[in-house]
């Protein structure tokens, strides 16, 4: 980590930057032929890019029936047991998020209410690799089998052996999910984005993903597909006092390091000592690490940084708008009051990211680089479109019908005075 005291506030944004992306231009290209190919040849496409990319021939793109069967056999009793902990405590927390259908007379007879509506046909992605994430299905899944979704299709990539890791199928099988499709990267999102003959088009695509999976969701939306959020590698901001424990300190900031060599932890403290403590903490924690060669790189555009004042940090904070913050403070309740910028916030010394990340309730799909200050995680919202609606009595439009008259004249569109006119006169007096 790079230790940093008492930086000038000239040098803030510097510390605050993010590691730069990467020739971005070749990987664009590369995701637009994938889209093209996948759009036109669906099939046919999806099974040639799965054949180069992830090292299997695939007769059947969808997971069949006996597969998912035979999943919760090959899941550990007590995972099985965490996950439907985990899956009951983000219901709870989930559910809550319910909107409730308000309705409100304007003015008499002018009536206006609006529906919460599930988007109807939504896609989950979900990450193969060293250690597929199936977390991330619980935080995509609960949300949009709470906002009824009537189809949910979940993207995965297959195993060489053309298998999909049971855990994940265990979780889809919780969840109530039936269709999974064996494919990743660019071309499962262009699969989603268009649909194929075994793959279902979607209206949103859901779930985090490597650049080129990130590429191909932006691209996505120029299909007319929303996303859930435009996505970056993890990060976390603990601020600290002297009160913290370094070695707790030092667990959080490796826990989001692990995640990838691009993932970046910042630590904010006023704490000389804890600055030093956690610094050596880290080094020591990391060697015991399985993956401390992914976390050692992470940490190499990772910082510690002394400041004067608890606002200088808050400030700080606010600015870089960090995906995860830890407040590791004795008043970290108060503190957290003037917290303006984050994806999710973890209040004192026994509250680590990692609760969050798999069981507490809160969802782990956040917003990443500097995008905590205009975006929110993913809720339950993010499975709702809000629909309004309205009716006029004879009442209401004697009511609001002369505002709208006046209106529409002065901007000069008098259809829809006449709109309104010829309804007026229908009523006589
Ligand atoms: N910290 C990650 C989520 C995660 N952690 C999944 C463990 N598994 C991004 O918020
Ligand atoms: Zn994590």
């Amino acid at each position: 980590m790079q230790l940093i005291r008492y930086p000038d506030m000239a040098g803030w944004p510097a510390l605050q930057q993010r590691a730069a992306a990467g020739e971005a231009r070749e990987l664009e290209e590369r995701v637009a032929t994938i889209f093209a190919e996948v759009r036109e040849r669906g099939d046919e496409a999806l099974r040639e890019y799965t054949a180069r990319f992830d090292g299997v021939t695939l007769s059947d793109l969808r997971v069949r029936p006996e597969e998912m069967a035979g999943a919760a056999a090959l899941v550990p009793a007590a995972l099985q047991a965490a996950i439907r902990q985990a899956h009951a405590n983000l219901e709870k927390f989930h559910q809550l998020q319910r909107p409730v259908e308000e309705r409100i007379e304007t003015m008499p007879g002018v009536e206006c209410w609006r529906r919460a509506v599930p988007v109807q046909r939504v896609g989950l992605y979900i990450p193969g690799g060293s250690a597929p994430l199936f977390s991330t299905l619980l935080m995509l899944g609960v949300p949009a089998r709470l906002a009824e979704c009537p189809d949910i299709v979940l993207c995965t990539p297959p195993a060489p052996d053309g298998s999909v890791n049971p855990i994940i199928l265990f979780t889809a099988q919780l969840l109530g999910i039936t269709t999974i499709i064996k494919a990743g990267g660019a071309q499962a999102i262009a699969a989603l984005s268009g649909g194929t003959e075994s793959v279902p088009g979607v209206d949103k695509i859901f779930g985090p993903g490597n650049r080129y999976v990130t590429a191909a969701k932006q691209l996505a939306t120029r299909y007319g597909v929303a996303i859930d959020m435009p996505a970056g590698p993890s990060e976390v901001l603990v601020i600290a006092d002297e009160t913290a424990n370094p070695a707790f300190v030092a667990a959080d900031l490796l826990s989001q390091a692990e995640h990838g060599p691009d993932s970046q932890v910042i630590l904010l403290t006023t704490s000389d000592a804890l600055l030093v403590a956690v610094t050596q903490e880290v080094e020591r924690q990391l060697a015991t690490l399985p993956r401390r060669e992914v976390a050692a790189l992470a940490l190499r555009e990772s910082r510690a940084i002394l400041l004067r004042t608890p606002e200088e940090m808050l400030f700080f904070s606010n600015q870089y708008a960090p995906e995860h913050l830890i407040l590791a403070l004795e008043e970290a309740e108060v503190f957290s009051v003037g917290v303006t910028s984050a994806g999710s916030v973890f209040l004192g010394h026994l509250t680590p990211e990692a609760a969050g990340d798999y069981a507490s309730g809160t969802n782990h799909t956040l917003p990443t680089n500097g995008y905590a200050r205009n975006y929110s995680g993913v809720s339950l919202d993010s499975f709702l479109k809000k629909i309004t609606f309205q009716r006029l009595t004879p009442e209401g439009l004697r009511n609001v019908g002369p505002v709208v008259e006046t209106m529409a004249e002065a901007e000069g569109l008098h259809a829809h005075a006449r709109a309104v006119t010829l309804r007026l006169e229908s009523l006589g007096n």
